[in-house]
């Protein structure tokens, strides 16, 4: 099979990175081989600033399933994980493999690893100039930000739902509509604990910033999940999120998505408006409403 490079993970990246330099030869499925032994000790010591920053902020904030899942993957020994190492440690546990991309790869190759339970994680580090913000997911955001949680089985299960409905998705041409769940989720997810609210989506995970923000801020929105509602919302790639949901668990979240029936849905909402990043509609289940305080001083500013 004739083999595409992604345009959107090109070495015409304007960090002047080239993500395949690791592996001239993409697989057919997107992976490339990681090169541990070519990251160098700055990146090494990237990786562990990173890991230390979050680790320290995230105690009390984060699920506890996540801060588990670091343990018993034995994230915290220092340097860049190997992902050989780390795909033995959570295949016992879960039947979840890491594989290596260059950065965004197609949505149906993105799909079909997930629902063959491997994740993608980009093999590269962000620049030391780009630590708090890049868009490009890179291999702190994917390795800390996601992987702890693929060590519980509900959220594992739910993961592999989600390949397996994305492959469905891109048939119904709902591509954008599944990818406001995952937004929602696993990316910017928020959990209700008997504690208070904790953060499970990588996103946020991943970012000091937006840790301290998407709980502590009273700028966004925090509304209870609804699949319906998150499929509606549109969401940004620029900054902060301006309203987050809710779930009461993984287990109503994998119930919930494995209970509807897509297709309907998918024809429904081919014919509906979506709603805006802050809208907030009677229906809504509000546990706190957001003033937007922190868009309307970054308009101000810009
Ligand atoms: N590729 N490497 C990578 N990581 C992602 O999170 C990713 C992707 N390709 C497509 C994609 N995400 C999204 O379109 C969705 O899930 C919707
Ligand atoms: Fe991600």
């Amino acid at each position: 099979m004739e083999t595409t490079i992604p345009s959107i993970s090109g070495s015409t990246r304007s960090d002047g990175h080239d993500p395949y330099c690791r592996d001239a030869g993409s697989n057919g499925d997107f992976t490339i081989i990681q090169g541990w032994e070519n990251y160098c000790s700055e990146e090494h010591a990237r990786w562990d600033y990173l890991f230390d920053r979050q680790t320290n902020l995230l105690i009390n904030r984060a699920d506890p399933a996540f801060l588990q899942g670091l343990d018993i993957l034995r994230l915290n020994e220092r340097g860049i994980p190997n992902f050989e190492t780390l795909s033995d440690r959570l295949m016992k546990l879960t039947g979840w493999s890491v594989v290596a991309v260059p950065g965004l790869i197609p949505e149906h190759a993105f799909f079909d690893h997930l629902a063959n339970r491997r994740f993608p994680s980009g093999n590269f580090i962000r620049p030391a100039s780009q630590l708090d913000y890049l868009q490009e997911p890179d291999v702190f955001h994917d390795i800390f930000g996601h992987v702890p949680l693929l060590t519980d089985p509900i959220f594992a299960d739910y993961m592999q739902s989600y390949g397996e409905g994305g492959l469905r998705a891109i048939e119904f041409g709902a591509l954008e509509e599944l990818a406001r769940l995952y937004w929602y989720t696993v990316e910017f997810g928020l959990i209700r604990r008997p504690e208070g609210l904790r953060v499970y989506g990588a996103g946020i995970l991943s970012s000091f910033g937006e840790t301290q923000f998407a709980l502590e801020s009273n700028s966004p929105n925090r509304l209870s999940f609804n699949l319906r509602r998150v499929m509606r919302t549109q969401y940004r790639i620029d900054d902060f999120q301006q309203t987050y949901f809710v779930i009461d668990s993984f287990g109503d979240l994998l119930r919930q998505t494995l209970e509807t029936d897509f297709a309907p849905l998918y024809t429904d909402l081919a014919g509906s408006d979506s709603y805006s990043v802050d809208a907030l509609f009677q229906s809504d289940d509000v546990i706190s409403p957001g003033t937007q305080e922190y868009v309307r001083n970054e308009a101000a500013n810009a």
